[in-house]
């Protein structure tokens, strides 16, 4: 960690590996295999990060593997057309029936830029709508969250940047709602009617903790948008491929406008895309006049894991699986939160799941941030030190893999025991 904090700031390539929500310093892993994750002394972890999403089937899966060591002796990149990339996209488009087309980018960062950019091309419009808590990668424009004061409307005033170097007039063009809210859309429709170009949300929030979408949510985010010529935007980056074989828009019976996809569908290298009917996609450079570019878009290694992934998923679909496991882990959990005489609501949607140290119901934002982070975190650390390895910030999905079984579920169990007393020291406060 000295080496590496000369070396990167904080560290790390991404911000939340570095524990700072939890404190402590966080173990470099080694290697993983199935649903372990090994740190550098070998030491095993029983994985709920799983690379914030993408390793649904576990790690170093043999074929995944194998179709990746294979994509890789023919060549690593080209920068030119490639079958892979046919044979990936027909098979994430066979998942999302109401796309027709779709192009491949290298992270989830790019496809709702590009998705983004895609909307405002096509409606002429300036202005983009998201949902407070909701993330969508690190796009400027996405960098933005609700602004402090109080209209005289008694809407929020202006967006505000959400990190240093967004310039105001960035944050000027995102507009922030409630997610949950139906009310705070039409608000934002009615302040500024005929300039949303669309509006992009999380259809299962995984950046707040788990917060699952009421059906009356989900209703007006159609209906306003139709009624606004707006378009829809799902971001299923982390939905994907995850809460069904066709994402949260199966699910749900979503019909978004535009798609925006990432983990799941690279297997664990860097692919992201984003899709839609073929009318919108048309105008996506080449063929049309909004520009977007990538030297190692649909590189052929990437589409090999992606494209072994979805085989994978497609053949043996782990769905019941991982519901019943998460079934099983969530009842666990409450069990050892009664006996330890501590407060939880926990938010499960399939195979993504969070623990609110919260005597409250998490349905908000403002639910969710309310929650007890000091109890998290020693329900972290303790569940660390007996080998399980969840997500460390209060405010993130924990992830089950298919290679999750009965033996790692018994050892996680047996952890939170000792894990929610722990965090009962923290004192109740929600
Ligand atoms: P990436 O650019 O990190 O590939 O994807 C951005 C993104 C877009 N949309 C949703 C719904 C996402 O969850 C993400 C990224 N998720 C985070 C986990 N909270 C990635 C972990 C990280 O930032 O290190």
């Amino acid at each position: 960690m000295q080496r590496a904090l000369k070396l990167f700031p904080g560290g790390v390539n991404s911000p939340v590996r570095a524990y700072q929500a939890v404190g402590g310093k966080p173990p470099f892993i080694a290697r993983g295999e199935r649903a372990l994750v090994f740190d550098v002394d070998d030491n095993p972890f029983i994985d709920y990060v799983g690379s914030w999403g993408p390793m649904i089937l576990g790690h170093a899966h043999p074929q995944v593997v194998e179709a990746v060591q294979s994509a890789a002796q023919r060549g690593l990149s080209f920068g030119a057309p490639h079958q892979l990339e046919l044979e990936l996209a027909e098979r994430v488009l066979e998942a999302y029936p109401a796309c027709e087309m779709i192009r491949f980018v290298s992270s989830g960062t790019e496809a709702t830029m590009s998705a983004l950019r895609l909307a405002r091309g096509f409606t002429g419009r300036d202005l983009i709508v998201k949902f407070r808590g909701n993330y969508h990668g690190h796009a400027d424009g996405l960098l933005v969250e609700a602004g402090s004061g109080l209209l005289a409307t008694g809407g929020t005033a202006g967006s505000a940047p959400s990190s240093a170097g967004v310039p105001q007039a960035f944050a000027d063009l995102t507009l922030v709602a409630e997610y949950n809210d139906p009310s705070s859309i039409e608000q934002l429709f009615s302040l500024h009617p005929r300039s949303i170009a669309a509006v992009i949300f999380e259809p299962v929030v995984g950046n707040t903790g788990v917060i699952p979408p009421s059906p009356a949510f989900l209703e007006a985010l159609h209906t306003i948008t139709r009624q606004h010529g707006a378009l829809l935007i799902a971001d299923e980056v982390m939905t994907g491929f995850r809460l069904a074989k066709g994402g949260a828009v199966e699910r749900y019976g979503l019909k978004p406008d535009l798609v925006t996809w990432g983990k799941i569908i690279g297997g664990g290298l860097p692919v992201g895309a984003y899709g839609g009917t073929g009318a919108l996609m048309q105008q996506v450079a080449p063929s049309g006049p909004v520009y977007q570019a990538g030297t190692l878009s649909g590189n052929p290694v990437a589409m090999a894991a992606g494209l072994a992934t979805l085989r994978l998923l497609s053949e043996h679909p782990p769905y019941a699986q991982l519901e019943a496991y998460g079934q099983e882990l969530e009842s666990g959990l409450r069990i050892a939160a009664e006996r330890a005489g501590v407060a939880i609501n926990i938010n499960r949607v399939g195979s993504m799941i969070t623990v609110f140290f919260s005597k409250t119901p998490v349905t908000s934002y403002n639910t969710a941030v309310s929650s007890n982070r000091k109890a998290f975190s020693h329900f972290f650390h303790a569940l660390l030190d007996h080998g399980v390895y969840w997500p460390p910030s209060p405010f993130e999905a924990a992830f089950i893999s298919a290679a999750h079984g009965q033996k790692e579920l018994a050892i996680t169990l047996a952890a939170a025991e000792t894990a929610m007393a722990a965090a009962a020291t923290a004192g109740n406060g929600s």
